[in-house]
């Protein structure tokens, strides 16, 4: 079961001056921020609310590494805004299995590492209606 909002995840040029523009208009405060190197990203996590499920929903800011990342690539085509949405489960691996029978298209084979641990695949833009979509399943202890 896919049961909150994990995170809308915004590509950005510049994450200080986004975080920034985050601080000083909302409130939110940066609650983690790391590099993937795999995903090419340097990214802030801001934590919006708790959710339900015992997880939490937050936006994820983005700013790439490198000028080959998707994020780098989507950026020189579409300028900053919304890149993808991103549903939590705690099971990936079962609801990653689930949609691709469905006919829609899982990008990774395995899920790999997203923010804080976690383990994320990605779902085919064009297969959701224009709408890239990520799975995650938050690391343990916290399960979800
Ligand atoms: N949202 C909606 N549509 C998108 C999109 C996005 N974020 N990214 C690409 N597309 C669309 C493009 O507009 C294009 O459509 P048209 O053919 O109609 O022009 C089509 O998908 C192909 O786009 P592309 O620019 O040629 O890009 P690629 O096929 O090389 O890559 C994708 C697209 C989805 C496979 C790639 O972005 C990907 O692997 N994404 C998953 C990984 C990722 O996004 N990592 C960064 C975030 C990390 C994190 O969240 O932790
Ligand atoms: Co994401």
């Amino acid at each position: 079961m896919l049961t909150r909002i994990d995170h809308i995840g915004i590509a950005c040029f510049d994450l200080d001056r986004t975080v920034e523009f985050y601080r000083a208009t909302y409130g939110f405060e940066v609650f983690h921020s790391e590099v993937n190197e795999e995903q090419g990203v340097r990214e802030a996590m801001l934590k919006i609310n708790d959710t339900g499920d015992g997880g939490a929903s937050y936006l994820q800011l983005l700013e790439p590494t490198r000028e080959d990342s998707t994020v780098a690539k989507w950026l020189a085509k579409n300028g900053e805004g919304v890149h993808h949405i991103a549903f939590g489960t705690t099971d990936v691996d079962g609801e990653a299995a689930d949609i691709r029978s469905k006919g829609v298209r899982v990008l990774y084979d395995e899920p790999r590492i997203g923010s804080m641990g976690s383990r994320i695949t990605f779902l085919h833009p064009k297969d959701c209606g224009g709408v890239l979509t990520e799975l995650v399943t938050s690391a343990a202890p916290q399960e979800h």
